[in-house]
């Protein structure tokens, strides 16, 4: 059987955590077989369920994926990382650890031929005005700096309690509001010049087309890994989701 052809993975919001061991390892067996075939490997954001600081790389889970990362980076696939809205706080020391680069959101790559935009999505979602406010505090470098300052026990407590608020602030929104707004995307496809889409953060995988001034762009939603996983293969000949379990 001759080489695979050149293609690079996408996938996002594996929400990895002690308490789903079964994404971990899901993880864990596509890092071994199936990425190293690719040219690259894009984490879409939410690799993690919250990440809470670089300092928290010794945790045992946060470790045994940095280490499995920098094994794939090591066989010379490339690793790009976005940030999502629970691991915005990945900063150098992981990319450090693991050999992959911080790309920003949206960023625009030219893959295998086709212009093609990434995100982690949630930017995309302005219908949920709470949430964006919410993030543009979050996104804030001196909100950051402050939170990193505070002790490691401090930041773990916060990341629980802003879950519970998420959770409780969640249950009280419509199923519209928390997904990507129409014409939010469409500006944006304009703005990068009509690019394929790739995204994440909704947990809604599906593969859309947006006819827009006369042309059409394909937009990817990646799976979440809660109970299965999946990723999105792309290559010279368009792309296509793959599921795992
Ligand atoms: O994440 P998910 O799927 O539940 O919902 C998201 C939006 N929520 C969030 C919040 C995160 O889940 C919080 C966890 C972050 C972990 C890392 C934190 C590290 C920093 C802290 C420690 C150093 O992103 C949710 C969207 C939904 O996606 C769909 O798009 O709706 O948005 C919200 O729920 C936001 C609320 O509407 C408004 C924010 C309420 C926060 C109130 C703060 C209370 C103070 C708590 C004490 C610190
Ligand atoms: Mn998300």
């Amino acid at each position: 059987m001759g080489a695979a052809p050149a293609h690079s993975l996408f996938v996002s919001d594996l929400h990895l955590s002690p308490d789903l061991p079964g994404a971990s390892r899901l993880f864990q067996r596509f890092l071994r077989d199936v990425a190293p075939q690719a040219e690259a490997l894009y984490i879409l954001g939410d690799l993690f369920e919250a990440w809470i600081g670089d300092d928290d790389l010794d945790f045992p889970l946060h470790a045994e994926i940095a280490d499995a990362l920098r094994g794939l980076t090591g066989q010379g696939v490339g690793l790009y990382l976005l940030h999502g809205n629970r691991d915005f706080l990945l900063g150098e020391g992981f990319c450090r650890a693991t050999g992959a680069r911080l790309l920003p959101d949206p960023s625009l790559v030219e893959l295998h031929g086709t212009p093609t935009l990434l995100s982690h999505g949630d930017a995309f979602c302005t219908d949920d005005e709470a949430y964006q406010a919410f993030r543009r505090q979050m996104r804030d470098p001196a909100y950051q700096a402050m939170l990193l300052a505070k002790p490691l026990a401090e930041r773990r407590l916060m990341a629980q309690a802003l879950r519970r608020e998420s959770d409780q602030a969640k249950s009280g929104k419509a199923m519209a509001i928390m997904d990507v707004n129409a014409a939010a995307v469409a500006d944006c496809l304009r703005r990068y010049g009509y690019p394929r889409l790739i995204h994440g953060h909704t947990h809604r995988p599906g593969r859309h087309l947006h006819e827009l001034d006369g042309k059409s762009c394909e937009r990817w939603v990646l799976p979440d890994w809660y109970a299965g996983g999946g990723y999105l293969r792309c290559g010279a000949g368009g792309c296509e989701a793959v599921g795992l379990s």
